[in-house]
């Protein structure tokens, strides 16, 4: 304090203080003066907004355990949700109180000699009924193909769920001959309202995923009432983007711009920037490279899908990965904005969750963490619980915030090597996130 009273007693200080009266004085009261003296201008103060993303933090807990292959969570508006088993065909009510019932069944029946990727896939709830009542919609695969259906949602006063009047919106989405790989499967009510549709090629290669006419090798966008939106890029058709070889991720970020996860063949698995009419390059390319002598013409790029008697697969023709590639420079295709090695990670469902996507893989059984920087702009992914749970089928966000992630340590595909199996599997998983500023 001494050297404030040092201050407040110098002379320099008592000439400012004193130039500052007469001046104000001057300026208040001025001679001459008729207007009242103009404010000075008012500057809006900055309007900071952080950016953030999540990370995991603090104790897991095992929501659900003792399931086999579950695919899909979605919650309902009373807090509880709803979880499907691929294989089974079931349809599980998670209670508050962590209680599992079963409410619904699909009928699902893949016929599949191995590697079955099909059966009761992806799910996705609308309020698009009189009265704002719910909608499920559910992806099967039936031993024919693979079909959306829809279904009345319908809650009595004791808060049980049930299913009612199913209907089949699209039918006659290709699928493969004896097994059931590359279906695709994810569900999403986009933020247009839009049900969205991610498919694979359905192990037809080029035969599907290059041709617009057909289904599967899309993403497909649709109403609610299953009609075709008229805003869709070719009349008449649900096929939004095409090219893919399986996808089993959408998400939209808060741009507004959509993301979807992509299983590659051997080298390179993909993040894409989902847009209206592009084409993703499958089989022509794979993440940034571009097959060299890679027949273009539709029906004719071969296939890994070993037929049947009545339906023979078409002779492969295409060299495999990763001998014979040359940059993908080819304006035909949209080449992804992230690409990594499937050894590392082969990722199936991601969310969207305050500024960050996050990516559940299966193979590398590790959640991805990528922060949205900016529109159309990605940053540093970084990875959790490399191991820790096996086999990673989805990320979903709860209503309370936390995250519930899905195990598939059960689907059939086995070889996890470095987790393994838990004897509670398959589980669903929640853990609280925290949201990191910078
Ligand atoms: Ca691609």
């Amino acid at each position: 304090m001494p050297e404030n009273q040092e201050r407040r007693t110098d002379p320099l200080f008592e000439f400012i203080v004193v130039g500052s009266l007469i001046l104000g004085a001057i300026f208040a009261f001025g001679p001459g003066k008729s207007e009242a003296t103009p404010l000075p201008e008012e500057k809006p103060n900055p309007v900071v907004v952080k950016k953030s993303y999540v990370e995991p933090t603090g104790k897991v807990q095992v929501i659900a355990s003792g399931l086999r292959a579950p695919w899909e969570v979605v919650f309902l508006p009373d807090g509880q949700a709803l979880v499907d088993e691929r294989d089974s065909g079931s349809i599980l009510l998670v209670s508050k109180d962590l209680k599992v019932t079963k409410v619904g069944f699909t009928n699902t029946a893949p016929p599949c000699e191995k590697f079955c990727e099909g059966g009761t896939l992806g799910m996705a709830i609308a309020a698009d009924r009189a009265d704002e009542k719910l909608s499920l919609f559910v992806f099967q695969t039936t031993s024919k193909d693979n079909r959306i259906l829809k279904y009345d949602l319908n809650t009595d006063d004791a808060g049980s769920w049930s299913l009612a009047a199913k209907r089949v919106l699209i039918q006659g989405i290709e699928r493969s001959g004896k097994s059931t790989t590359h279906n695709g499967g994810r569900l999403a009510i986009g933020p247009d309202d839009k049900l969205w549709v991610s498919l694979g090629d359905s192990g037809m290669r080029g035969v599907t995923s290059q041709n617009w006419k057909r289904l599967a090798g899309s993403i497909l966008r649709m109403n609610l009432d299953g009609t075709v939106p008229d805003d869709n890029p070719k009349k008449n058709s649900f096929v939004w983007a095409k090219g893919l070889r399986d996808t089993q991720g959408m998400a939209w970020d808060n741009f507004g711009n959509m993301w979807t996860t992509e299983f590659g063949q051997d080298t390179w698995d993909e993040l894409n920037l989902m847009e209206k009419g592009k084409n993703y390059g499958w089989p022509i390319a794979e993440g940034f490279f571009k097959f060299v002598e890679t027949p273009l013409e539709p029906g004719n790029p071969g296939s890994n899908d070993q037929g049947t008697a009545d339906n023979p697969a078409p002779k492969p023709t295409i060299p495999s990965m990763p001998s014979n590639v040359e940059m993908l420079n080819d304006s035909r295709f949209t080449p992804p904005v992230l690409a990594w090695h499937p050894s590392e990670a082969a990722c199936s469902g991601i969310t969207f969750v305050r500024g960050s996507l996050i990516s559940a893989c299966l193979r590398g059984g590790k959640l991805w963490v990528i922060p949205v920087i900016g529109d159309k702009q990605l940053g540093e992914p970084k990875e959790f619980f490399k191991g820790r749970f096996g086999r990673l089928r989805k990320a979903t966000v709860a209503p309370d915030g936390s995250m519930w992630i899905i195990t598939s340590n059960k689907d059939g595909r086995g070889g996890w090597s470095s987790g393994g199996e838990n004897p509670q599997d398959d589980r669903i998983i929640r853990v609280p996130l925290k949201t990191v500023y910078y």
